[in-house]
C-alpha cells in the first residue's frame, strides 16, 4: 500500500517561488509515490484576517497554480479545507488534549502575535487545526518548508499523546523537506524568509509576476558587501540566496554557477538570473491561463469528495476511540 502525503497552503496574498521551491514542487516529485493530497488552507487564512482578502478569487487561484506547477488530479488529490469539515471537527478534539504552553512556544504564533493589539483565538490555535490537516488523512509524510517544522513536531506529539490516552489511532507523520530549498529568503532582507505576508512586494518573486516585475524586482534585491558571486550563508547571505535561488529556477548547481560568474559583477548576474527565472516561470503562467474556473472548479468538487471519504472514516474512528454516542 502506498505511504500518504498531505500539504497545503494558505489562500492568503500571493503565491511565490518559496512556496514553489520549498513545498509544491516536492508533492510533485513525490505525487508518483505516494497517495497525495494537497489541500487550499482557506481556514487558516481566516487567522490573518487583514491577509484574508479575496479569499475565494486566491483559492481559485492557488488551486489553479497547483495544476499548473504539475499536480495531477488523477494522483493528488486537490481539495479546499473548508469543504472538508472533519477538519474544524477533529481540531476541537485534538485542542481538548494540546497545552495552553506549547502552543504559547509556537515561534510562529510569537512572530504573527507581536505588535498586535487583539489576538484572535484562531491565531493561537492554528497549529491545532495544522495537526487535525495532517490526522484526518492519517499522512505519512508532509513535505513543507522548515518554518513549518515546529507545529509536524507539535502534530507528532499530539497524535503520541492522543494515542497513549486513547489506544493506537493516529500514525505519526514525518516532516519532509529539501535542504536546499527548505528557505527561501526574502529579496529586500535576507535575514528573512520570503512570505507571501511581506509588506514591501519586493520580497517575494509571485508565481503570477511578469517579466518587467520580475526584472525590476531583481534588480533591486538586496546584496552583500564585496563583488564576488560566491556561496557563503555567514559571509554574503543575500548572495547565497540569490545563487540558491538561480540554482533552482535553472538546474544548474550553485558550485557551477560560482565558476560561470566568476571575474563578473552583480548586474550582469542579476540580469542573467532574470533570464532564468522568466524562464522558469512563463511556461506555468502559460499553464494557468489556460485553465478554466469552471474546469478547476471539476476538480475540487472532485477532491472534496474524495477527502471527506477518507477524513471521515478517521473521524469516525477518532469519535468511538474519544467516548462520544454513536447512533
Ligand atoms: N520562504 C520560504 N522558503 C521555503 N518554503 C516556504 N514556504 C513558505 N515560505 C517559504 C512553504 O510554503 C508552504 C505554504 O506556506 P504558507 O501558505 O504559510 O506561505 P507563507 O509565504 O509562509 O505565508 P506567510 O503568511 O507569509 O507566512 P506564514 O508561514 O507565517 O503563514 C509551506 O510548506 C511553507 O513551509
Amino acid at each position: 500500500m502506498k505511504k500518504r502525503l498531505l500539504s497545503g497552503i494558505r489562500t492568503s496574498g500571493v503565491t511565490h517561488i518559496g512556496n514553489v521551491f520549498g513545498a509544491i514542487n516536492q508533492w510533485v516529485q513525490m505525487q508518483n509515490d505516494y497517495e497525495s493530497f494537497a489541500m487550499l488552507a482557506d481556514l487558516h487564512a481566516l487567522t490573518t484576517p487583514s491577509e484574508a482578502v479575496n479569499i475565494e478569487k486566491k483559492t481559485l487561484e492557488t488551486a489553479k497554480l497547483y495544476l499548473a506547477l504539475g499536480l495531477n488530479p488523477k494522483k493528488t488529490t486537490i481539495f479546499v479545507q473548508s469543504h472538508v469539515p472533519q477538519h474544524a471537527e477533529l481540531s476541537w478534539i485534538l485542542g481538548t488534549i494540546a497545552r495552553l504552553g506549547e502552543l504559547e512556544r509556537m515561534t510562529q504564533f510569537k512572530d504573527k502575535s507581536l505588535g498586535q493589539e487583539s489576538i484572535n483565538l484562531g491565531l493561537f490555535a492554528y497549529p491545532v487545526l495544522m495537526a487535525a490537516d495532517i490526522l484526518a488523512y492519517n499522512a505519512d509524510a508532509v513535505p513543507v518548508g522548515e518554518d513549518q517544522k515546529q507545529h509536524v513536531e507539535l502534530t507528532r506529539n499530539l497524535a503520541e499523546r492522543f494515542n497513549s490516552r486513547y489506544g493506537q489511532t493516529f500514525k505519526i507523520p514525518e516532516y519532509i523537506s529539501q535542504k536546499s530549498s527548505a528557505r527561501i529568503m526574502g529579496l529586500d532582507d535576507s535575514s528573512k524568509k520570503m512570505s507571501k505576508s511581506a509588506e514591501n512586494p519586493k520580497n517575494y518573486i509571485a508565481v503570477l509576476d511578469d517579466e518587467t516585475t520580475i526584472r525590476e524586482k531583481i534588480k533591486s534585491a538586496v546584496t552583500d558587501s564585496g563583488s564576488e558571486i560566491t556561496f557563503s550563508e555567514e559571509k554574503k547571505p543575500a548572495v547565497s540566496n540569490l545563487l540558491t535561488i538561480f540554482s533552482l529556477a535553472s538546474g544548474k548547481s550553485v558550485g557551477d554557477l560560482e565558476k560561470e560568474f566568476t571575474g563578473h559583477g552583480y548586474g550582469q548576474f542579476k540580469e542573467v538570473l532574470s533570464d532564468a527565472l522568466v524562464a522558469y516561470l512563463s511556461p506555468i503562467q502559460e499553464k494557468y491561463k489556460n485553465i478554466s474556473n469552471s474546469e478547476i472548479k471539476n476538480v475540487l468538487a472532485e477532491g472534496a469528495k474524495h477527502a471527506q471519504e477518507v477524513a471521515g472514516k478517521t473521524l469516525g474512528e477518532v469519535k468511538k476511540r474519544v467516548g462520544l454516542l454513536q447512533i
